[in-house]
């Protein structure tokens, strides 16, 4: 099947890409587009061509699935600079998303006309690269190099009513987009046509600024590689004329495409592309997930029930007495007043948002609702009643589901009269906030009510992976195992310091220790008690012997480290000294980097283990795990890739 197709109206020809499922540019679509030029050049009857795309979006960029093989040609800076050399001024009409090398392409174009639910952008940083065909040398020319830098270094793709504003796109309409771009041409050419983007003028601003930008991208990128070379580009593109930046462009592209980082964010795209989507699941449809319940107003309740409704869905938050609904309620509003304070929502959202919740005691209200998940204490016999009153009230067919971290989910739904629709949906906290959902079926659990499992992730923006049951399951027992490494490092010798130190340096915003002390250290610990009193052999950790002594972390003034009053700086402490002078049996000397490839090893060694159990299906289910749960740095790709890359 041809990947674009020619049509014409009168004077109007128009250039139809279908390319499914992203219209990416694979090497047959730039050959395409490269003989529809030659074709639309030498046709008399043509005076402008409208550049369209067929199924869900616009050209969404280079096909990554060819990052890997060697160039082939037409190369695409020669594409975009043959569209914008064509003899007849094309148009580029978008839906969906142009993105990446997509809106490179337009870019050539003379003019870009858009939808107003469009997007636009150039995510090639979130890839590891920078643009490679004159994303940094036009865009620039078109929105001004401030805006430029803010597109390019971030990545982040901007809605049609924004890029209107920044000049990268000249219309926007409601609908009939084909028809619109059709009349804009013929309008277009009653008046002088604008000069092509390479031939428009760059005003470059001075040295400060561009210091000034080095250091919030630096922050920004927090170790990746691409959003500093792609500042580079820019400057180039600022400084030097069109050809010199168009080539220092494309050698950073090319130096990029092969590196380690790049390698790394193309496996998680696919990993995150893969993972809503099993293919056991293919042919299984969720049930329909209208209305929601959510038992338990704490911090994970309430950060649950904010997700819902960031999705849109309705929800009832049911709480045992009317004094901890209030305190339910009263946590839902500040996470909505907080996004209003950083500008994510309106007053007006913050309100809509609050209006679809109903608080109650009564657990009748969730009689239509289609799921419900419980965040109520960790205690098997709390859930477990819970659970029973939900099988009493809910329709036969609602999705039961528990959002515990630890407890055996099979022992949570033993005695429910339907357990093939019951599911664990492990969110992490805040739960509005982070990405990743852990989907833990028993084994009784319907495909359906799994599948279901799937889609809800799907409506929340969230990354699911499936997990078998274990302590755990995938991502606390990589934690487990991490801090483990962690204290057993600590115990050879090596300062408490080196370690967070050397994981900071990785790539993670915050080392094991200090992680520990923000998050408390009494969790873990009375988890382990909880274990010992069942009468579990579990092995005394250094973390108790602090928590023992007083040391909860940063809530306590001090933890592994100690903190003056008010001051979240870790401080090393000659009191933990003192406690574990007796455990600190070796005095070995490891640099950062041996560190962290040591701990990075830990963790894919329980992932191995994971896998071989099968409580993972697959090595980047478990680099999805940590990327998104647990702060693993995405440029390196998640512990399982980087440990097969590092050997
Ligand atoms: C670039 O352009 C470099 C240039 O500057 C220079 C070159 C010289 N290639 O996300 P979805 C697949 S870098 C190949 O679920 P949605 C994806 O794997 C590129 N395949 O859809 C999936 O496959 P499957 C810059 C791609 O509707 C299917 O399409 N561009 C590509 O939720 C559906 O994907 C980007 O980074 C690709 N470029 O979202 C854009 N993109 O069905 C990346 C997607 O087999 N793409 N696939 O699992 C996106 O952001 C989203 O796909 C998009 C649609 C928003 C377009």
């Amino acid at each position: 099947m041809s990947v674009l197709t020619i049509a014409r109206d009168g004077a109007i020809a128009t250039v139809t890409v279908d390319n499914p499922p992203v219209n990416a540019l694979s090497q047959a679509l730039r050959q395409g587009l490269w003989d529809a030029v030659a074709t639309l050049d030498a046709d008399p009857e043509i005076r402008a061509v409208v550049l369209i795309c067929a199924g869900r979006t616009f050209i969404a960029g280079a096909d990554v699935t060819e990052f890997g093989k060697p160039p082939q040609e037409p190369h695409l800076p020669d594409l975009v600079d043959r569209i914008e050399d064509a003899q007849k001024p094309w148009i580029a009409a978008i839906h969906g998303s142009a993105l990446g090398g997509g809106f490179e392409v337009a870019m050539g174009c003379r003019f870009r006309v858009a939808l107003d639910s469009a997007s636009v952008g150039l995510p090639e940083v979130t890839l590891g690269i920078v643009p490679g065909a004159s994303g940094t040398v036009r865009t620039p020319r078109l929105a001004g190099v401030e805006a430029a830098v803010d597109l390019v270094t971030s990545g982040k793709p901007v809605r049609a009513a924004k890029a209107l504003s920044l000049g990268l796109i000249d219309a926007v309409f409601a609908d009939d987009l084909h028809t619109n771009a059709l009349a804009f041409a013929r309008e277009a050419l009653t008046r002088d046509l604008p000069p092509p983007v390479s031939l428009r003028p760059i005003t470059a601003p001075n040295a400060a600024f561009w210091e000034d930008r080095r250091k919030t991208v630096t922050k920004a990128a927090k170790g990746a590689e691409a959003p500093l070379r792609a500042l580079d580009c820019l400057r180039k593109a600022a400084e030097a004329p069109f050809a010199e930046a168009m080539a220092y462009e494309r050698q950073t592209f090319l130096d990029l495409r092969g590196s380690d980082q790049a390698a790394a964010l193309r496996h998680v795209f696919f990993a995150e592309r893969a993972a809503p989507r099993p293919a056991h699941l293919r042919d299984v449809g969720p049930l329909p997930l209208r209305r929601a319940g959510v038992i338990g107003g704490g911090t994970m309740g309430a950060g649950i029930a904010a997700a819902l409704r960031d999705a849109g869905i309705p929800v009832t938050l049911i709480e045992r007495d009317d004094e901890a609904l209030a305190r339910g309620t009263a946590t839902l509003r500040a996470i909505f007043d907080g996004a209003v304070k950083r500008g994510k929502l309106t007053d007006a959202q913050a309100d809509g948002r609050m209006a679809g919740v109903a608080a109650t005691t009564d657990y009748a209200a969730l009689s239509d609702a289609d799921l419900v998940i419980e965040a109520v204490f960790e205690d098997i016999a709390v859930k477990r009643a819970v659970l029973d009153q939900l099988a009493a009230v809910c329709r036969p067919d609602a999705v039961l589901a528990t959002n515990t971290s630890y407890l055996d989910p099979r022992l949570i739904a033993e005695g429910l009269p339907n357990p093939g629709r019951f599911i664990g949906l492990h969110f992490f906290s805040p739960a509005n906030v982070m990405r990743l959902l852990e989907i833990v079926p028993v084994p009784e659990t319907a495909p359906q009510t799994l599948a279901s499992g799937f889609a809800l992730a799907r409506m929340l923006n969230k990354i699911p992976v499936q997990s078998g049951i274990c302590e755990g399951f995938i991502g606390n027992r990589i934690l487990k195992r991490y801090r483990a490494g962690a204290e057993a490092l600590l115990r050879q010798g090596v300062p408490i310091a080196d370690i967070d130190a050397a994981m900071r340096g990785y790539g993670f915003a915050m080392g094991p220790f200090e992680a520990q002390d923000l998050g408390g250290l009494d969790i873990a610990f009375l988890q382990r008690e909880g274990a010992r009193a069942a009468g579990r052999d579990v092995p005394e950790t250094l973390g108790d012997i602090l928590v023992r002594a007083g040391r909860k972390g940063q809530k306590t003034g001090g933890g592994w480290y100690d903190y003056a009053p008010g001051d979240r700086r870790p401080q090393p402490s000659t009191a933990v000294s003192d406690l574990l002078a007796g455990r600190i049996t070796g005095a070995v000397q490891m640099d950062h980097d041996a560190i962290a490839r040591h701990l990075v090893a830990e963790m894919a060694a329980e992932g191995r283990a994971i896998l071989d159990e099968g409580i993972a299906a697959r090595a980047s289910d478990i680099d999805l795990v940590e990327i998104h749960g647990y702060g693993f740095p995405r440029w390196r790709g998640g512990p399982m890739f980087a440990t097969g890359r590092q050997g």
